[in-house]
């Protein structure tokens, strides 16, 4: 694969090599690194992107107008081949793009400090802001239905009724859990009918390891933009909360380590809306907290769905991974619902208008 790439890049092979890098769970990533200047190398998985090519033209469009409007803000693009293009095949390999990597740049995995916090908000805020201009018709629906939390739950009943029965009987107390909070998809169906509530061009993955942060801790950039596509703010701040409030991770399978950061709930609060308090309703912004519920609940239907068809879609590591993984995010929900008011008092400073209060 290397001499392949090499040379559609024109790159000399021999003198580059490639090392594994990142923790995602979809699509795989390389550093490749050819006399001392580094790229990311990505596989697309196009088992889950069936058009890899949308993803490229979407990513071609937000370049063109980032550029044209906003020329001074990074935006990492892909490098392009000898032959000028942005995303290349190899047959009985599958879909590649490469970029640059930016060298100055530092990227974290996990939240330690409310700062960075505050600095990947206002990153995932600026990003939707600045592309307020753009128009969402222009993006490729890369996942159909990618949150749309009424289609996860019926893909979870589907699952109930024709998946692996062993290991439903084994994981009715998270069953149950799930059925009990289906108000959470209630909410959502009403949001998609409000008029209060409008699109925008949403990052759909704001994972903490997604933004590019200077030497100083400032955030620079978001990268990974596969899942941009129309949507709604509770996608992104959904995400944030999802992962940024807890010291450990959907990984972490004890459960006595999860715990919900009430200064990273305001770091994210005052970092997202630091840019986007002028683009968001006051009906929307009443929806914060509510963002997390809607992302964390979606999360945990989604790792039970796979755990009960047998791993097709995010794999596993050991016996039960993604049981683990729901449960998990279940415990990070009975945690949230715990301090919801006093969340929603946090982002009630931003609300003129209190009587939209939830
Ligand atoms: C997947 O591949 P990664 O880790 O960036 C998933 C997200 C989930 C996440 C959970 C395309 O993202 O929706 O939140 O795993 N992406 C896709 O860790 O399904
Ligand atoms: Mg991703």
């Amino acid at each position: 694969m290397l001499g392949s790439i090499a040379k559609l890049y024109g790159l000399p092979e021999n003198e580059c090599s490639l090392k594994l890098f990142g923790n995602g769970l979809i699509n795989r990533t390389w550093i490749l690194e050819c006399h001392g200047k580094k790229f990311i190398l990505q596989k697309i998985n196009d088992t889950i992107f069936t058009s890899p090519g949308m993803i490229a033209e979407n990513l071609h469009h937000l370049n063109l107008f980032l550029k044209e409007y906003f020329p001074g803000y990074l935006f990492v693009s892909p490098v392009v081949t000898l032959k000028n293009e942005e995303m290349v095949f190899l047959p009985g390999e599958g879909y590649f793009r490469m970029f640059n990597f930016v060298k100055s740049a530092v990227t974290f995995d996990t939240v330690n400090n409310a700062s960075i916090a505050f600095e990947g908000a206002r990153q995932f805020g600026k990003f939707t802001k600045l592309l307020a201009g753009f128009d969402t018709k222009k993006l490729n629906i890369t996942l159909p239905d990618f949150h749309n939390l009424t289609l996860r739950y019926k893909q979870f009943e589907l699952a109930l009724e024709n998946g692996n029965e062993e290991r439903i009987e084994a994981c009715h107390s998270a069953i149950d859990y799930i059925k009990e909070q289906k108000n959470i998809i209630d909410i959502f169906n009403q949001i998609q009918t409000n008029e209060h509530f409008k699109k925008r061009v949403t990052h759909h993955d704001t994972k903490i390891s997604n933004v590019l942060f200077d030497k100083n801790g400032k955030g620079l950039c978001v990268i990974d933009l596969d899942t941009v596509m129309p949507g709604y703010f509770i996608s992104d701040v959904g995400d944030m909360i999802r992962t940024y409030l807890s010291p450990v991770s959907e990984e972490e399978n004890d459960f006595s380590k999860i715990q919900i950061r009430e200064e990273y709930f305001q770091a994210i609060a005052d970092g997202y809306l630091s840019e986007m308090k002028n683009e968001l309703s006051d009906e929307e912004k009443s929806y914060f907290v509510y963002a997390g519920k809607f992302m964390i609940y979606m999360q945990a239907i989604r790792f039970l769905t796979d755990h009960i068809n047998n791993d097709i879609y995010y794999g596993a590591k050991y016996e039960g991974h993604n049981l683990i993984r729901c449960n998990n995010q279940l415990e990070l929900l009975k945690q949230l619902l715990a301090k919801e008011d006093i969340l929603q008092e946090k982002v009630a400073l931003y609300i003129e208008n209190a009587s939209v209060l939830q």
